[in-house]
């Protein structure tokens, strides 16, 4: 059993897919363990991005994460971080499948609609960065 980070972007949040997204969730089976709606602060999206500190599109992504309310989650299930990615789609919404969430509803490479952790170790690191044990289903 895995548990994975997902957020659901400012662009996620203005485009009214919140339940789309979760729908999608639901529907594989995937169980939230965790779930909230929060604005980051730019330093917030900053520390949260600190790995891409050196991109070209920092700045901008971190002010694009800041701008506007978020829904953070904790998915739980078996292999979910890579299932979910894949229920995610590729960065590039241009690139990613049919039928992915970065497919049907992004408008471009930087307001991709969710994010997802991409191993067991970033998505300890980032689930802790929004949630306390507390606020976590335990079972
Ligand atoms: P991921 O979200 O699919 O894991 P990462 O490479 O980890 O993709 O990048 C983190 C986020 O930074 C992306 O989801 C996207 O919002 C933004 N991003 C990535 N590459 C670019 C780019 O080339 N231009 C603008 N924004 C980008
Ligand atoms: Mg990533």
């Amino acid at each position: 059993m895995e548990r994975t980070l997902s957020i659901i972007k400012p662009d996620g949040v203005s485009k009214g897919v919140i339940g789309e997204v979760i729908r999608r969730f639901e529907k594989e089976g995937i169980r939230i363990v965790g779930m909230k709606m929060v604005r980051m602060t730019k330093e917030q999206a900053k520390a949260f991005y600190a790995v891409h500190a050196d991109k070209p599109f920092y700045e901008s992504l971190t002010d694009f994460m800041s701008s506007g309310p978020i829904v953070v989650m904790v998915l739980e299930g078996e292999n979910v971080i890579s299932r979910n990615r894949e229920l995610m789609g590729a960065t590039d919404p241009a690139k990613a499948a049919p039928g992915t969430i970065r497919a049907d509803f992004a408008s471009d490479v930087e307001k991709n609609i969710v994010h997802g952790s991409d191993a067991p170790e970033t998505a300890a690191k980032e689930i802790a960065f929004f949630f306390s044990d507390f606020e976590l289903l335990s079972n």
